[in-house]
C-alpha cells in the first residue's frame, strides 16, 4: 500500500470549536504564552496554567471530530498512513485514525512532576493544582510547552521521509520543529498543503487555500 503522512494543526480543529493559536480569535492572541505555556511559567503559577489547561480539557472533551478529520481517516482505506500532529486534542483518534504521533503531547493527559513516566488519562476532567502525585510531585499538563523537547520526532521524520503523499494542513508553519518537517519529504512525493490563509512554501508543494472540512473530504475521493 503506498504511504500517506498528514502533518496537522490547530487549523484542522477550528470548525470543531477549539481555538487556533495565532489567528484573530486565536489563544496566544488573547493569552501570554509565557505565562501559560513554558516550564518557568509552570513553576510561577502552578495554579493559573492547571486553570487555562482545566477549561481547554473541558471543551476539547466536549468536540466533536470535523469533516475533515473523518475524511483523513477513511484515507486509511487507501493508503498506509500517519498523523503527525501538532494538536493536543484527540479528535484525529475519535475520527478513527489508528496511527497518531502527536509532536506537542496531548491535553487529556497528565504525569507526575516527580516522575514522568506516571501518567493519567482525565477523560475531560480537571486537575486539583494542589493534589500531590503518588511520586511525591504534581499532575502537569502532557504538553509541549516552549523550550521543551517535541515528542515522536525521529518516528515522525521518518514517516515524512517514506511518504509517497503528504498532505500538510490547519498549521501556520511558525513552530519549529514541527514546521520543517515538511522539508523532509522526498522529492517525488505528492506534497500538498491545505490552509485558510496564505503562507510561504518551500519549492514542490501544491497549495490549496481552501478551510480543511471542504478540501480534505475532496482529496480523499
Ligand atoms: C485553517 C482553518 C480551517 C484556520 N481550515 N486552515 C528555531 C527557530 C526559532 C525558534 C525556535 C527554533 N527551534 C525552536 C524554537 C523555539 C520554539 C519556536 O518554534 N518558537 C517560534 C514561535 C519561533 N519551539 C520550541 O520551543 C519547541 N521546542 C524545541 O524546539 O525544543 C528545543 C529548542 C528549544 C528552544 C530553542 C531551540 C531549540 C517546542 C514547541 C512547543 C509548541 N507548543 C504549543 C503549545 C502546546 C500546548 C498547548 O496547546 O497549550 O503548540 S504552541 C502552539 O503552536 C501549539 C501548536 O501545536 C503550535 C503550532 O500552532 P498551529 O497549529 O500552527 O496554529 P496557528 O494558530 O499558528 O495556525 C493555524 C493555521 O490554521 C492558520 O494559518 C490559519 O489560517 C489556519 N486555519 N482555520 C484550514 N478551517
Amino acid at each position: 500500500m503506498p504511504k500517506l503522512c498528514i502533518i496537522s494543526g490547530s487549523g484542522l480543529s477550528a470548525s470543531a470549536g477549539l481555538s487556533t493559536f495565532r489567528g484573530p480569535d486565536g489563544l496566544w492572541r488573547n493569552h501570554d504564552p509565557m505565562t501559560l505555556a513554558t516550564p518557568e511559567a509552570w513553576q510561577r503559577d502552578r495554579h493559573l496554567v492547571t486553570e487555562f489547561y482545566n477549561e481547554r480539557r473541558a471543551k476539547a472533551w466536549q468536540a466533536e471530530p470535523t469533516a475533515a478529520h473523518r475524511a483523513i481517516a477513511r484515507l486509511e482505506e487507501g493508503f498506509e498512513t500517519t498523523i503527525v500532529t501538532q494538536n493536543v486534542d484527540s479528535l484525529h483518534e475519535r475520527a478513527g485514525s489508528s496511527r497518531v504521533l502527536h509532536l506537542h503531547g496531548e491535553l487529556d493527559r497528565v504525569r507526575d512532576t516527580a516522575d514522568p513516566n506516571q501518567r493519567k488519562d482525565l477523560h475531560g476532567a480537571a486537575v486539583d493544582p494542589d493534589e500531590q502525585t503518588p511520586g511525591g510531585g504534581y499532575w502537569r499538563p502532557n504538553v509541549v510547552w516552549f523550550g521543551e523537547t517535541i515528542h515522536h520526532y525521529d518516528e515522525a521524520l521518518d514517516a515524512v521521509a517514506s511518504a509517497d503523499r503528504l498532505i500538510v494542513v490547519g498549521t501556520s508553519l511558525t513552530v519549529q520543529p514541527a514546521a520543517s518537517m515538511m522539508l523532509y519529504a522526498a522529492d517525488q512525493a505528492e506534497k500538498v498543503v491545505v490552509n485558510a490563509e496564505p503562507l510561504d512554501l518551500p519549492e514542490g508543494f501544491r497549495f490549496i487555500q481552501t478551510p480543511a472540512d471542504e478540501a480534505l473530504p475532496a482529496l480523499a475521493k
